[in-house]
């Protein structure tokens, strides 16, 4: 990947389940050297700080969780995604995966804006695919999906004016689904790469198939990296842990194909909670995961096209 201009903001959210602590994961990813590990790199970094919610009036929810505040996060992010794509490469720091309502949604506009498609790889063990009717927990952590494809139901949030195509969404890493969530995907021609298919098949096919249609239209693509995408053991500072998901090297190779295509332009490194880390390890985890992403090696390799 050629030197990028890339924008780290901080994105504090900690409103979209009831367990707290994502409000320091920005922090921990600054003190695991995000900034620094990018530059070594010979990466541009700019770090804009902490972003806060939009004040709303929006009335509580008997059943969904800090519904007001995230909103709030949704408007803000989803305006600052907007503008920030325009000047370089997106990092958003988290924060829960609600914040991705926000910033998928303002990606999607300034795709629009660039009249080219957006693509989203979500790394998760959930699909966050529910509306704010469907979900059990009323955890809005789960519904980003939901909305940012333009799923009804989310009448207290932004209209999102550039739905993402559920077919534009590849999904891996998937191993606890909803079935409201399982129900609704089967209406999609979403691509669902669960663990039991990267058992059988390894992780490098769905993504790569998936990298060949994003490049084959000229797309730009959104990566959303959920910290229960990874194995418990090797990652358990995250409120939602699964057993039984990718391991580290499933993790680089991942990156390190993204990196190769040369097609991200904007990432999400959620659900990190520190209060649940082992000596910062996850958060290093994650770091290290990133500057995979933006083209640490131990040796080159040709960057192989996708189209
Ligand atoms: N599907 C479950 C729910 O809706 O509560 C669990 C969601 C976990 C969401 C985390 C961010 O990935
Ligand atoms: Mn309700
Ligand atoms: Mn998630
Ligand atoms: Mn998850």
């Amino acid at each position: 990947m050629t030197p990028q201009n890339i924008i780290l903001v901080g994105a504090p959210v900690d409103s979209g389940k009831d367990r707290k602590g994502c409000i320091m994961g920005p922090d921990a990813f600054r003190t695991a050297r995000l900034a620094e590990t990018l530059t070594e790199l010979g990466h541009s970094v700019t770090d804009t700080g902490n972003l806060t919610p939009e004040e709303t009036d929006i009335a509580e929810h008997p059943h969904l969780v800090a519904l007001p505040q995230t909103v709030g996060w949704t408007r803000r992010l989803k305006t600052t995604a907007k503008k920030v794509a325009a000047e370089g490469l997106p990092i958003f720091l988290g924060g829960d995966h609600s914040l991705a309502l926000g910033t998928v949604a303002g990606i999607a506009d300034h795709a629009a804006e660039q009249g080219r498609p957006l693509f989203v790889l979500w790394l998760d063990a959930h699909s966050d695919f529910h509306t704010p009717q469907s979900t059990d927990s009323g955890n809005l952590h789960g519904t980003p999906v939901g909305y940012f494809t333009g799923r009804a139901g989310f009448d207290d949030f932004p209209e999102v004016g550039n739905p993402v195509p559920a077919e534009n969404v590849c999904m891996i890493g998937l191993r606890s689904v909803d079935p409201a969530e399982h129900e609704a995907l089967a209406q999609t021609k979403m691509a669902l790469a669960d663990m039991r298919a990267i058992d059988e098949g390894g992780i490098r096919a769905p993504l790569a198939e998936f990298l060949d249609k994003v490049a084959a239209a000229g797309g730009l693509l959104h990566v959303s990296l959920d910290v229960d995408f990874l194995d418990p053991t090797i990652a358990p500072a995250v409120g939602t842990t699964v057993p039984g998901g990718a391991t580290m090297r499933e993790g680089h190779l991942v990156m390190e194909m993204l990196h190769d295509s040369g097609l991200v332009t904007s990432l999400d490194l959620v659900e990190l909670n520190p209060f649940m880390d082992d000596r910062g390890k996850t958060a290093h985890l994650m770091v290290d995961l990133t500057a995979s992403l933006m083209g640490r090696r131990v040796f080159d390799r040709p960057t192989r096209s996708f189209a």
